[in-house]
């Protein structure tokens, strides 16, 4: 049975929803961030990053959502969570998951985690303050460009929506403005009204 590591609200909420969609039996393990407990050895052992999420498998640890998303979505083909036979989709999905990993969920880091790229706290400050901006322009690119809908790809829900929809949920809290992102805003409705989505943030809310 596949065992979840993951902390309420983050990243890991992707690849929560995705085992739900999937319906594997598996285990939800919280990681408790107000004891940093991503830090002591016991969380270290299992990933060595100290973040979440971390997809422990009958052949070891998966770290990094876009690798755990796709190989969900391989492992259960019947789901049908990604063109895994069109080499093109495939890549486009990749592609997506790609630019929120390492654009749009680094510029968010710069926030609340500036201290991994500079002590100075007068730079940590001016980092935080371009947040919003950061944000808001990833997004009306993802807008622009990347979203075909009425989901990521198009008419066929992918890996991807729950990806997007986890990444629009800190929009709010970073200080971005939804008014200015009708599609987002649509995207995020379809996907609370998903019975995956809704199992997967009822855990994590339930969760001490
Ligand atoms: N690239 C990784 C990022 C993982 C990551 O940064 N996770 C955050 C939560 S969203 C975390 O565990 N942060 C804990 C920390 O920095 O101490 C992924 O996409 O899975």
């Amino acid at each position: 049975m596949f065992k979840l590591f993951y902390a309420p609200r983050t990243c890991a909420l992707a690849s929560h929803i995705v085992l739900e969609e999937v319906a594997t039996p598996y285990e939800a393990v919280r990681v408790d961030f107000s004891k940093n407990a991503q830090r002591e050895p016991e969380y270290l052992a299992i990933n060595p990053k100290g973040r979440v999420p971390a997809l422990l498998t009958e052949r070891g640890v998966l770290t990094e959502t876009p690798a755990i998303l796709l190989f969900l979505a391989q492992r259960f083909p019947a789901a049908q969570l990604a063109p895994l036979a069109d080499d093109f989709a495939l890549a486009q999905l990749n592609a997506f998951n790609s630019y929120l990993c390492a654009t749009v969920h680094v510029a968010r880091a710069h926030g609340r985690r500036g201290a991994r790229w500079a002590d100075d706290p007068l730079a940590i400050e001016a980092m935080k303050r371009k947040v919003p901006a950061n944000m808001a322009e990833c997004f009306a690119l993802i807008e622009r460009h990347m979203f075909v809908g009425p989901w990521v790809m198009g008419g066929r829900y992918s890996v991807a929506d729950a990806y997007l929809f986890t990444v629009s949920g800190w929009l709010e809290g970073d200080g971005v403005d939804l008014g200015k992102l009708p599609k987002t805003q649509a995207h995020m409705k379809r996907m609370s009204e998903r019975p995956a989505v809704q199992r997967a943030l009822a855990q994590e809310n339930a969760a001490p």
